[in-house]
């Protein structure tokens, strides 16, 4: 299972430390959030973020892009050293032209939907995805409430993967709670936030080391 800390969420004053303690704790994917103030009516972290918490650590470093028209940003981010990066369909006209560019360069590929999105209208997309990325918040800020409707939605996505082979990632929302029971209907990787990481009780190494512990103990039904 894949725990990725949403990197807006930490002490940015402190970035490079933060990101020494979470490679410590053992987290899998830097989740790097990247606003526009148009796409979502927030902004977050930026290209000099990215690069940043590149330098810090060899894990593997995401970038969701909530913002317009991705298509030619991708190369400014790729080039800040993403292994990962998401986009919205949403926000872009050639969705299968931009997942296979970042494929052509070598690095993966993710579409990230919004809780209104439809898994109907990404379908045909999927073959070029390693991972889906689904919002269970509306994309913008931290700290929102689980939106329960979109759970139909990821089982029927966990039942695509076997077809396709992507990974399925949540974001938005995800307490211990949460993790435990999304795991069990087969989600592959979750997003930490406020929900589960940041600003609670407990160093990171302790907080990580303590979700793992559950996870493990749960039935792996899928
Ligand atoms: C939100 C963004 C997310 C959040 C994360 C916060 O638009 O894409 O990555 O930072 O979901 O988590 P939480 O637990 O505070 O909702
Ligand atoms: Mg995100």
């Amino acid at each position: 299972q894949l725990l990725c800390p949403s990197m807006m969420c930490a002490d940015l004053q402190n970035l490079k430390h933060e990101v020494h303690q979470l490679d410590q704790a053992g987290v899998d994917i830097f989740h790097c959030d990247i606003m526009d103030g148009s796409f979502v009516p927030n902004f977050a972290l930026g290209l000099s973020d990215v690069q940043a918490i590149r330098k810090s650590t060899d894990a593997l470093v995401d970038v969701h892009l909530m913002i317009e028209d991705p298509a030619d940003k991708i190369d400014w981010f790729l080039d800040a050293g993403a292994d990962l990066i998401y986009i919205h369909p949403e926000s872009e006209r050639y969705v299968v032209k931009t997942l296979a560019h970042i494929k052509d360069r070598g690095k993966m590929a993710g579409i990230a939907i919004n809780p209104d999105t439809s898994i109907e209208t990404i379908k045909e997309m999927l073959y070029l995805c390693d991972y889906v990325l689904v919002m269970t918040v509306n994309p913008g800020f931290a700290g929102q409430k689980f939106q329960e409707f979109t759970i139909h939605k990821i089982n029927k996505l966990v039942e695509m993967k076997k077809e396709f082979g992507f990974k399925i990632v949540v974001d938005g929302a995800c307490s211990p709670e949460v993790i435990m029971h999304l795991l069990k209907i087969g989600v592959d990787g979750f997003i930490l936030g406020t929900s589960a990481l940041f600003g609670k009780p407990g160093t990171y190494q302790q907080i990580v080391a303590s979700l793992r512990q559950t996870m493990q103990v749960l039935p792996n039904e899928k």
